[in-house]
């Protein structure tokens, strides 16, 4: 692991000051494939009905623990550790909730760490200091967003504060993978011996609570180190860096990912609609043929009770007079049989006939009407705009995301480890 955290650092290290790590430029280009205004992965799937969250750009690491345990100034240990020129610091006072919250949202310049962002809480107390909102909310708030949760406990009086206690138990309910526990300025807590005794004391206050009883408590003893105060006491403040970088590695791999799933998710769903639509093309033209015989049958149908009820109540000559010699002479072997079948049919009956074959007729335009009713679907553009957002899928951004993939385990495999 420290092999491997130690050419992560130096791949991100190769970047030169103002530019981003790598890390940062692969989270940056991964949220730029989904967020794009035209050619994102979220508007293409959005045209199919699928809605998308873009990844997260930031990594965010939450600080919480009691009044004066020393989370704002771990922050500002992180944020000077290596950077020498700390020119702008990008340190902004947040308004709002946060004002009340003297939230402080600190953006690391370090480089490996640039990516990250602080979030330090209050410092809870017992007893009830008033504020506009529910504090205890907007923290649990605040740990359903972020990544990681650091929570300091320093061995003065208020380590174990109710209200911290209570938070951090209602946090592990739904965030525990998120939370790590420290012991602070573990330089001021005396000899060997009593810290020992501390620590012990706090692990077992959070053991009393039902939710944080887990076996193997690991509590890491961290201090800011201050050379004009030495101290023998172990430090393991590179511990908690660890634990952010191994967050960092984590964000990027489970972003990658996504993106691998929902290229492929994007991709099927497009490819399924085009062939849906394919299909319902096709029977719409099988319903529009179907549609067009009927409509076609009543016509006919129609026309020859036309002709019968019309010719048939017309005298010979007027017939003549009307179609000429031949043309009564061609109509004749049609009309005789059907004039006789008709006539052989008592006068109330040949009523109902004519009822019957209009009724016929008035099913068959139905049933036509009712045929021509298809299916909606794409018209050409769309189906070519489609197409085209779907080869883009292919092809674009699944080639950006494999060479993604290769930067990211270039860095993680350093140059050493290749050779
Ligand atoms: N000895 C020692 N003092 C510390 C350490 N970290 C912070 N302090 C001091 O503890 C006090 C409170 O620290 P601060 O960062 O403001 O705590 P916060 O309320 O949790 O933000 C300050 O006077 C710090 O100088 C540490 O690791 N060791
Ligand atoms: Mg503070």
């Amino acid at each position: 692991m420290s092999g491997r955290s130690k050419s992560r650092s130096a791949a991100n290290a190769v970047s030169t000051p103002g530019s981003v790590s790598c890390d940062e430029r692969i989270l940056r280009d991964c949220n730029q494939i989904y967020t794009d205004a035209d050619s994102g992965l979220i508007s293409i799937a959005q045209t199919v009905g699928l809605a998308l969250l873009p990844p997260r750009k930031k990594i965010t690491v939450m600080l919480m623990g009691n009044h004066s345990a020393g989370k704002s100034s771990f922050i500002n240990w992180e944020r000077q550790r290596f950077t020498s020129t700390l020119i702008s610091n990008n340190c902004r006072i947040s308004k709002g909730v946060s004002e009340y919250l003297t939230t402080e949202i600190c953006t690391s310049r370090q480089k490996r760490f640039s990516l990250v962002t602080f979030v330090d809480t209050p410092g809870l107390v017992d007893g009830y200091m008033k504020y506009p909102f529910d504090v205890d909310q907007a923290i649990l708030w605040l740990g359903s967003v972020c990544d990681l949760i650091l929570v300091f406990f320093d061995p003065m009086g208020q380590a174990l504060c109710k209200r911290t206690l209570n938070i951090v138990e209602k946090l592990n309910e739904c965030q525990g993978e998120k939370l790590r526990f420290y012991m602070s300025k573990a330089d001021e807590a005396g000899s060997d011996s009593d810290r020992q005794r501390v620590l012990m004391q706090i692990v077992q206050e959070l053991c009393k609570r039902p939710g944080l009883n887990k076996c193997g408590f690991d509590m890491p003893t961290i201090y800011i180190p201050n050379p004009n105060k030495p101290s023998r006491c172990v430090n393991q403040i590179e511990e908690v860096c660890k634990t952010i970088e191994k967050t960092i590695n984590q964000t990027v791999q489970i972003t990658l990912n996504s993106l691998e799933k929902d290229c492929e998710v994007v991709t099927w769903v497009v490819t399924d609609k085009l062939i849906t639509d394919r299909h319902l093309s096709a029977d719409n033209s099988q319903s529009h043929c179907i549609g067009c015989m009927l409509g076609l049958l009543g016509f006919f149908l129609l026309l020859l009770l036309l002709a019968v009820l019309l010719l048939g109540s017309l005298s010979k000559p007027v017939l003549q007079m009307i179609l000429g010699e031949e043309g009564t002479e061609a109509l004749k072997p049609y009309l005789v049989p059907v004039m006789k079948a008709l006539l052989s049919v008592p006068i109330q009956h040949q009523l109902y006939c004519c009822g019957g074959l209009v009724m016929v007729c008035v099913t068959l335009f139905l049933l036509a009407y009712l045929a021509f009713r298809t299916h909606p679907t794409m018209s050409g553009w769309q189906k070519r705009q489609l197409k085209e957002k779907l080869d883009y899928v292919e092809e674009m951004v699944k080639k950006k995301k494999k060479k993604l993939y290769e930067d990211y385990l270039r860095q993680s495999v350093g140059e050493h480890d290749m050779a």
